[in-house]
Parts: structure tokens; C-alpha cells; sequence
């Protein structure tokens, strides 16, 4: 009897920007990994997978950005009128046609999902299926899954929805339709990274979850308590990674690396130690950035000497303190505490650098200002991040209402580019301005505090390794 066949599918995105810096569907290859362990082919389609070369290479500034093939497309009418290029990233329908030609008909389809301002390319996915295949059993999960189950199921009634994480009942629907044996007791999984192709780096969590409630962020409402990986097993992952596909690379996916409690920064210690104590040169990166609270002096060293490169600072649960003065003294002090231990530790200021959250309801363009001109003052660079209001989160809520979302029937209005070119606060203009002001003031930021004065850590570091 041949084996049951399951194809699993990144769809390509529609918006007006997106890059690969650093974004992988890690937990849809854990999945691949699981189906493959119960006896399946799986077959992955990745409609973002670049052929066009790599810009960057892992070692200069713009690292790691793979440019996503893109063309123009019609704007929908929630953006009509924001003066940016509206995009569709990733293969074109005849290269996702020409793929699905020349496959099987499987057994079952799977589809991750992203942003929640994403789903436009669902409907052609599921016509393209259909149209190849008849009726399939279709799943999606994911993080719009997640984060709105209703409006997926009412946008695609023909597939099933799985929000939170694959879980039993997702893989009891895979036997049913699918069959498949799968064991109860795997805790632990390496994703399926072969079938990514050829990528420079692997992302990779130590924890899960938040314990905090920042309220523009679903984190905490996405999954259950935080959770942390024993170091061990991380451990055995970086071996496999490292021996079995060759990365050298790596950037940490976690929602709140260190989460600034003593438990979760004594957990970052064990897990740097154990870096440290590896003979293999890695290097680590923070997309999702690291929470200041979490850069203790010890820390900052145990970080330099593993290989942590330019990492990149956010307040994460101290961002209510982003105010009316821009930041307030505490986070001001917390931030040049973060800087000094992290320069003292060896890195150049000028590898330093913080997200900043802008389009926040009610902000102002001038307290964004004084939080940028503060963090540039200490030698950080800021970099915008655009705020994505979240139905169900309170911030998020204030804002959609703020756009006149009624429903969750257009997910549109989730999109971030709203939250500054819709602001109310400041025009499209303004904000373009400042974003362009800022770029070049991050260029020529002021001088590192001569007190910030680096510091040879190698001694320090074995001791504390
Ligand atoms: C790591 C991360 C990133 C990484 C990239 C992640 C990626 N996959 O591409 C980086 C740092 C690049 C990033 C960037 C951004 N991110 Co982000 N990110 C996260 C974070 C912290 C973790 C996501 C993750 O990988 N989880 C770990 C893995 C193991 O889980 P998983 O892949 O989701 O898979 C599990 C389940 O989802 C499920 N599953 C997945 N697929 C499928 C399929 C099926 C069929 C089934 C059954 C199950 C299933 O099972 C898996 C295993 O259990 C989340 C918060 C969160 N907790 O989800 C925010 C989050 C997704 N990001 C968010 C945002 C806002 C952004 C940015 C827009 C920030 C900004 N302003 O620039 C950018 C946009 C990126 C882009 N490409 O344009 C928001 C989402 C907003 C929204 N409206 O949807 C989140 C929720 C954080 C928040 N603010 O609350 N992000
Ligand atoms: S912003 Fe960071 S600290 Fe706050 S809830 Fe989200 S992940 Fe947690």
C-alpha cells in the first residue's frame, strides 16, 4: 500500500512591505517533522520561497534579507489612498499551479497562516486546491488562526480551523481523514528545516509564552502559562542543527527572551552558559528583540562571548512607560543601564539598537520624538516599530474602533501601515518625514557616554562560565 501523502503550504502575502528578515514558520515544521515521524510524505509548498539571490550576506547589515519576488497589485479599499505600493510577495499563480501539476493528489492539505491582515491569499489558495483536486480535507492553524478562528472559518467554511498550538485534537482530525500513527509521549521535535531549502539561519525558542499583559500585544493570550525549554534539550537541537543541516546562525523566536523575572533570567543564564561552553563559533540574533530587563551585566557578557550579534533592545513590558515626555526617567535609566552593561561587555554602540512602537491610539509625533532624539542621546539607535492593533487586546481595540472596525469582518484595518498613515494624530506626511528624519539621525547618532568605556571580558566570562 503506498504512503499517505500531506501537503503542507506557506501562502505568499499581500501587503506593502515584507522581506525575510529572519521569518520562518517554525512551528508549521514541527508539524512537518511529526507528520514525517507518523509515516507520511510530506510534500512542502512555500509560496515565498525566493529564487532570486540573497542581498545580504549574515555578516554585513542587512543580513539575511531575502528579497520575496513581488509585483504590484490593485489596493484594497481600507488603503485606498495610502500613497504606498500595495504588493504581492512570492511565487505567481502559474509557478503555484505548475507546482500543484506536477504533484499527487494528497490525502489532506495543511495551510499556516500569518498576520492577521494576510488572508487575501486564502481565497485563491483554496480555488487553486479545489481546482486541482476536487474537495480535500483542508486544515489552517497558525497565528491568524489563532488570534481570529471565527473570521477564518466564516472566510473559508470548506476548511477546518485549528487555533493555538497543533494539539491532539488537530491530530486526531489527520487520522481521521489521513490515518497516520502518532505518538503521544514526543515532547520535543526538531522542525523539518529540509524542507525550507536553503536558508542562512534557523530560528529557534528557548521559552514559550508570556507571563506579562502588555496591552497592545496578544502574546499572553496565545498560549497558555510561560513555558521554558530544559536547556539540555536545547542543547540537542543546536547539535542537530549544527551537524545535520549546517547553521551557523540562528535568531531566537521567543515572545520575551529572559522575561525579567529571576526565573526566566537565571534560565537565559543557564542557557547562554551552555552556550558558552560550546566549541562551535554560532552566531545569535534577536528579531523579536530582548527585553531590557533582561540585560544584566552579567548577562551582556555571557551574550557577547556566545555570539550574540547587534542585539537588538526593546521595553516589551515596560512600554507603557513610552509617555506623554517620550520615555520616562525609570525606562530612560533602564535603557542606558542596557547599554552601558552591553558596551562594557564589548559590543560598539553603534551595534546597538531598540524597536520603538509607533502608531499607538492618541500618541503624538512629538513624544515619539523625544523617545528617539532620548535613545539616540544614549548611543541606541530606534527603529519604528509599526503598532498592528489586535481585536480583543485593550490598545488594539481602542484603535480599531478608532478606524471604524465593526466586526471582525475586515482584518484589513489590522494591518500596522493604518496605525500611522490613519493616525489622527499626524498626517501620512509627518509621519514619512520623521521616519526619514530618523534614518538619518540613526546615521550619525550622538557620540557613546564616555562613562559607557568597553572593557575586556574574557576573563570575566570564563569565570562565569
Ligand atoms: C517570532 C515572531 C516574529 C518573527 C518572525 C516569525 C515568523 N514566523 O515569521 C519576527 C521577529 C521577524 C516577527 C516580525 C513581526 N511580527 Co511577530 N511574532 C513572533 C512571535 C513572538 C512568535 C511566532 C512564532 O514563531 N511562534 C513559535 C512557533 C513555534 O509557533 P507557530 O509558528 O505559531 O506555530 C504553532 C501554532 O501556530 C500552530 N500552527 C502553525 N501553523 C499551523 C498550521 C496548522 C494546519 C495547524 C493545525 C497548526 C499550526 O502549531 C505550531 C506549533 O504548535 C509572535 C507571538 C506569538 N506568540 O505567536 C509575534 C506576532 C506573530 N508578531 C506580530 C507582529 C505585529 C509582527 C510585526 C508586524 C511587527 C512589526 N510591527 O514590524 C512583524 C511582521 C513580520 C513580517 N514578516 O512582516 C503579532 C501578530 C500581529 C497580527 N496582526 O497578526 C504577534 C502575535 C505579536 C503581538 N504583537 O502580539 N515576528
Ligand atoms: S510585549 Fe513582550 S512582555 Fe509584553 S506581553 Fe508581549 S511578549 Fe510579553
Amino acid at each position: 500500500m503506498s504512503r499517505k501523502s500531506i501537503l503542507m503550504i506557506r501562502p505568499w502575502i499581500e501587503d506593502f512591505s515584507a522581506f525575510d528578515h529572519f521569518a520562518q514558520p517554525l512551528g508549521f515544521l514541527v508539524i512537518a517533522r511529526r507528520l514525517m515521524q507518523a509515516g507520511f510524505d510530506v510534500h512542502y509548498l512555500d509560496c515565498l520561497r525566493s529564487t532570486l539571490p540573497i542581498t545580504g550576506t549574515p555578516d554585513t547589515d542587512k543580513r539575511l534579507l531575502h528579497p520575496f519576488r513581488a509585483v504590484r497589485i490593485g489596493k484594497p479599499d481600507p488603503f485606498s489612498g495610502i500613497p504606498r505600493h500595495y504588493r504581492r510577495f512570492g511565487l505567481s499563480d502559474e509557478a503555484i499551479r505548475d507546482r500543484l501539476n506536477e504533484m499527487e493528489r494528497p490525502d489532506a492539505v495543511l495551510v499556516t497562516t500569518g498576520m492577521t491582515y494576510w488572508y487575501g491569499p486564502l481565497i485563491a489558495l483554496m480555488d487553486m486546491l479545489t481546482e486541482r483536486f476536487g474537495p480535500l480535507p483542508i486544515a489552517l492553524g497558525g497565528i491568524h488562526a489563532t488570534i481570529a478562528p471565527d473570521h477564518l472559518t466564516r472566510l473559508l467554511p470548506q476548511a477546518r480551523i485549528f487555533p493555538g498550538e497543533a494539539d491532539e485534537i488537530f491530530f486526531r482530525w489527520v487520522r481521521e481523514h489521513a490515518g497516520g500513527e502518532f505518538r503521544a509521549d514526543v515532547t520535543e521535535i526538531t522542525p523539518a528545516w529540509e524542507l525550507a531549502g536553503p536558508i542562512g539561519y534557523a530560528p529557534i525558542m528557548t521559552s514559550r509564552g508570556c507571563m506579562h499583559r502588555c496591552d497592545y500585544c496578544v502574546a499572553s493570550a496565545m498560549s497558555h502559562a510561560r513555558q521554558v525549554r530544559r536547556v539540555e534539550v536545547i542543547s540537542r537541537e543546536i547539535d542537530h542543527l549544527i551537524r545535520v543541516h549546517g547553521f551557523r546562525h540562528f535568531a531566537l523566536y521567543d515572545d520575551d527572551l529572559g522575561c525579567g523575572t529571576r526565573e526566566g533570567l537565571e534560565h537565559f543564564k543557564q542557557f547562554l552558559r551552555m552556550l558558552c561552553e560550546r566549541a562551535e563559533h554560532m552566531t545569535w540574533h534577536t528579531p523579536n528583540a530582548l527585553g531590557i530587563a533582561s540585560v544584566t551585566e552579567e548577562i551582556a557578557c555571557l551574550m557577547r562571548t556566545a555570539g550574540f550579534e547587534q542585539p537588538r533592545l526593546s521595553l516589551h513590558h515596560l512600554d507603557r512607560r513610552l509617555g506623554p515626555r517620550g520615555l520616562d526617567d525609570s525606562a530612560l535609566q533602564a535603557y542606558s543601564r542596557a547599554a552601558e552593561h552591553l558596551i562594557r561587555a564589548g559590543y560598539e554602540a553603534a551595534a546597538l539598537s531598540c524597536y520603538v512602537i509607533a502608531g499607538l491610539p492618541d500618541q503624538r509625533l512629538e513624544w515619539l520624538d523625544r523617545a528617539c532624539t532620548q535613545l539616540l542621546s544614549i548611543g541606541i539607535r530606534p527603529y519604528l516599530a509599526q503598532f498592528s492593533p489586535i481585536p480583543g487586546t485593550p490598545l488594539g481595540d481602542v484603535r480599531l474602533g478608532q478606524l471604524g472596525y465593526r466586526s471582525d469582518a475586515d482584518m484589513l484595518l489590522t494591518n500596522k501601515i493604518l496605525s500611522v498613515y490613519r493616525h489622527g494624530g499626524w498626517s501620512g506626511a509627518e509621519y514619512q518625514a520623521f521616519a526619514s528624519d530618523l534614518k538619518h539621525r540613526r546615521q550619525n547618532p550622538c557620540s557613546v557616554p564616555a562613562e559607557f568605556e568597553q572593557r575586556d571580558v574574557s576573563d570575566e566570562t570564563r569565570e562565569i562560565g
